[in-house]
Formats: structure tokens, C-alpha cells, sequence
């Protein structure tokens, strides 16, 4: 069967798809490391990564070869039964994190869902809050996925409006405000604070480099719970195996903690499978992993075969291939050649973002399509990007991008600025 164009490809997705996104007007078609072409045989540079899911690159052969061998052999057997692969990938991870246990999941809003019950649990039969009066603290423009509990405690009206009844229970505070957060954790029945180390779809934004060790001294003070979102922030993203990992650069198996704020639950996801099959996992130790007791937590599709091989390769390659280290390098390049077009043209206001998860401000409001028309433009010349919010474009490609691609890359990016007219 011939290939389908671009054209039709749009035409069905409009007429037999959900409108729950609207997408750029490209259709992707192959994928390959930090290229992706479509159906016409034109080529992009992929600077969103599917969201930071593909941080190992597209269809990387490890993964892939993980995935293929492992299809072939068991893909599900539930957890109505043991496999002889389930085991060995919780050995991995936790040991690769630095945790005790794992709870393993599929989407990250369900990692997310998880750590919320864990915490509530742990905090009624281990903390001895009143049943049901459970409090979590969330920051201002999270996101934490799509869930009707997780969109409770949302501030975005595209991802909360008619969604109601919500689920109650949760504290809301402004993000990287620390005098904020020591005011929310005097109020009763707090059992935790679930943050994102860095704010993605808010636009990129990065805290003051002592928001989150002070966060979680806070929260052990009080007793709660510090839960870590490193969904889009984790596996190698920011330049460090976890954001949370500051300036360490062990690479995982963390043994120097140079700068390393410990989450007491730590959730990934994405870039766990290197987006080649959909993994998400909670982490914990056993002082709080083991309230959850048999038939009290789980999924279909939770820690199955599959899954846990991909994952395994997945890490694998984050480890060998230096991932965090490369995306740290090539992130500062990345800010200090954005600045210098900051200062040159006038669309870009300003840059900011860790490793390779980086963001431009344009110059033009939220509400405008300026940003949009621009990331069109780049399009043309074939790079891929997508507007967060309204003026802000994120830039994140696969991290394993070379300083030659990358530089690449900046020049589409000048070029496109020196012709673009809003
Ligand atoms: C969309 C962006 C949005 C996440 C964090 C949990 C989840 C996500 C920090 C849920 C998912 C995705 C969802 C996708 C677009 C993208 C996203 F920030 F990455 F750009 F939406 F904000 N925690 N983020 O970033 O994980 O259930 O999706 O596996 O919904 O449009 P999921």
C-alpha cells in the first residue's frame, strides 16, 4: 500500500479523531535518532521530543531490539501471576534511583495518581491524620496529567473547565516561593507537597537554585511527604539523571549527593521507555512503599514483560551513553546562543531552561499567534518545535543530539528570525 500523504493523513485524523489537540500542520512518518521526515521524504530536526519521551532519540536500536525480542517471547501476563522479567527490572531501577521499592505504572498522570494515594494512605495509617481530611500541596500552573483528580488541582480553565465535581484535598501555593510554602505547612492535615522540579508546560520555568533543597527540608520538618514529578524534568533531561539532582553528575547509581534533594516519592515516566512503549514508575522506600498491601493498588498493564525490558534498555542507554552529561554541555551552548539572539532580534525576549529543556519568550502576549506563525516558519525549514503557552516556544530535542546538529539547528532558528514577520 502506497504511503499516505500528509494531506489525507490530516483529512481522516479531523474527520474520525477526537479534536482534543491541534496540532502544528506536519505529519510524521519515520523517526530516527533527532530526525524525524514525513510522508513527502521531508526531514526535521525534532526539537520537542514528543514531549521529553524520546530523550534516547527515535527508535533507538537498543530499545528498539529490547522491545522486538521481548514481543516476541511474552508481551502480558497481569499480576495475577508472577514473570521472569518483572522482578529483575525492579532490581534495576530501584537500584538505579536509589530507592527501596517500585510501583510500576503505565501513563505518568497514573504515576502521578499513585504517589496521591500512596501519600494519603501512608499519612492516615502512618502519620495518623483523621481519614479523608488528607491535604496535599500543589504549586500554581502545575501540570501533573490529565486525570479528573490531577486536573482538580489545576489552574490552567483549558484543562479543568467542565471537568467538575472535583476531587478536594488539595493546597494550592505559588511556585519557588518558599515563605509560601512554610505558611501552607502550618495548616492541619498536610501529608505532602507534590512539585515539578521545574515547571514544564508553564512554560520552562526553573527555580531558584535553593527552592527545592528548602522545600524538602521543610517538608521533613513538618512530616510530609516531598513528592517529586520528574515525569518531563527526569531521565537525563535537565543535564543531570533527575532534576532534583542539582549539579551532580554521578550518572545514576548516585553515590556522591553533591547537591541531590532526595524526594521521598519520586515519579517518572516519558523518556523511562525512550518512547517506544508507555512505562511510568513510583518510587519509594518501604516505610512508605509498603501501606500498599496486596489488591489495594494496580493495573492491567502494570510492570508487564514488555515494559520492564524496554525500561531497562531505556536506562541502559541514558547510563552508557552519557545522556545527562551531553545534555548539560549542549544545553549551555543552546542558552548562550539563544541569548545572543535575544540580543539581536527583537521577537526573542528571553531564554531560560536546564539541559536541554529549554524555552524563548517571544515577544508578543500570551493570547497571540505569534509564537505559532514562528514555530510554523521552522516548520518550513525543518525544525519542529511547539508553543507551550501562547509566546513561549520550548526547545527540547533528543539528548542525543550532536554540538554540530545543535549548532544546526541555532542557525534554522537565526535564519528563520532574520525573515520572519509577525
Ligand atoms: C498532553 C508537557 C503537558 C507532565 C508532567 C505528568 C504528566 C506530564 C510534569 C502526565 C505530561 C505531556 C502531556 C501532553 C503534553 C505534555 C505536557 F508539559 F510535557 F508539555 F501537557 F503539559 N507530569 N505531559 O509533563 O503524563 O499522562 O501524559 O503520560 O497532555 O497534552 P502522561
Amino acid at each position: 500500500m502506497a504511503m499516505i500523504s500528509s494531506k489525507d493523513a490530516i483529512s481522516l485524523e479531523n474527520k474520525y479523531g477526537a479534536h482534543n489537540y491541534h496540532p502544528l500542520p506536519v505529519v510524521l512518518s519515520k523517526g530516527e535518532g533527532v530526525f524525524v521526515w514525513d510522508p513527502e521524504g521531508k526531514k526535521y530536526y525534532d526539537f520537542l521530543s514528543a514531549y521529553s519521551a524520546v530523550n534516547q532519540g527515535h527508535c533507538h536500536p537498543k530499545i528498539t531490539k529490547a522491545l522486538v525480542d521481548q514481543a516476541s517471547t511474552l508481551t502480558l501476563t497481569s499480576r495475577a501471576f508472577y514473570n521472569n522479567v518483572l522482578g529483575e527490572y525492579e532490581k534495576y531501577i530501584t537500584e538505579y534511583f536509589g530507592f527501596d521499592k517500585v510501583l510500576p505504572m503505565n501513563t505518568g498522570a497514573e504515576g502521578v495518581e499513585t504517589a496521591i494515594k500512596i501519600c494519603r494512605k501512608w499519612a492516615y495509617e502512618e502519620k495518623g491524620i483523621p481519614e479523608n481530611e488528607a491535604q496535599i500541596i500543589v504549586c500554581e500552573n502545575n501540570f501533573h496529567g490529565r486525570t479528573t483528580t490531577v486536573i482538580s488541582f489545576s489552574n490552567d480553565p483549558d484543562a479543568k473547565k467542565n471537568f467538575g465535581p472535583y476531587t478536594p484535598g488539595f493546597i494550592k501555593v505559588p511556585y519557588n516561593d518558599i515563605d509560601s510554602l512554610r505558611e501552607a505547612l502550618d495548616q492541619p492535615n498536610v501529608a505532602g507537597f507534590l512539585v515539578e522540579p521545574i515547571q514544564g508546560e508553564a512554560g520552562v520555568v526553573v527555580p531558584d537554585d535553593f527552592f527545592l533543597a528548602e522545600a524538602a527540608a521543610l517538608c521533613k520538618k513538618n512530616g510530609v511527604l516531598f513528592i517529586a514529578d520528574e515525569i518531563q524534568t527526569g531521565i537525563a533531561r535537565t543535564g543531570a539523571l533527575l532534576a532534583v539532582c542539582g549539579d551532580c553528575s554521578c550518572q545514576g547509581h548516585c553515590e556522591r549527593q553533591l547537591s541531590y534533594t532526595r524526594p521521598d516519592i519520586l515519579i517518572l515516566g516519558k523518556a523511562l521507555s525512550g518512547g517506544a512503549y508507555p512505562v511510568s514508575a513510583v518510587l519509594a522506600d518501604d516505610s512508605i512503599m509498603n501501606v500498599i498491601k496486596p489488591g489495594q493498588h494496580g493495573s492491567t498493564y502494570g510492570g508487564n514483560p514488555l515494559a520492564s525490558k524496554v525500561a531497562i534498555a531505556a536506562l541502559d542507554v541514558v547510563r552508557d551513553e552519557h545522556l545527562a552529561q551531553n545534555a548539560r554541555t549542549l544545553g549551555e551552548l543552546f542558552r548562550s546562543e539563544m541569548q545572543k539572539l535575544v540580543e539581536k532580534f527583537e521577537l526573542f525576549v528571553k531564554v531560560r531552561g536546564k539541559g536541554l529543556l529549554n524555552a524563548v519568550v517571544i515577544n508578543d502576549t500570551p493570547e497571540s499567534d505569534t509564537a505559532w506563525k514562528f514555530c510554523v516558519e521552522l516548520k518550513n525549514k525543518g525544525l519542529l518545535a511547539k508553543p507551550t503557552h501562547g509566546n513561549i516556544i520550548r526547545f527540547a530535542p533528543p539528548l542525543v543530539m550532536t554540538e554540530e546538529q545543535l549548532l544546526d539547528c541555532v542557525s534554522i532558528i537565526e535564519s528563520t528570525l532574520k525573515e520572519f514577520t509577525a
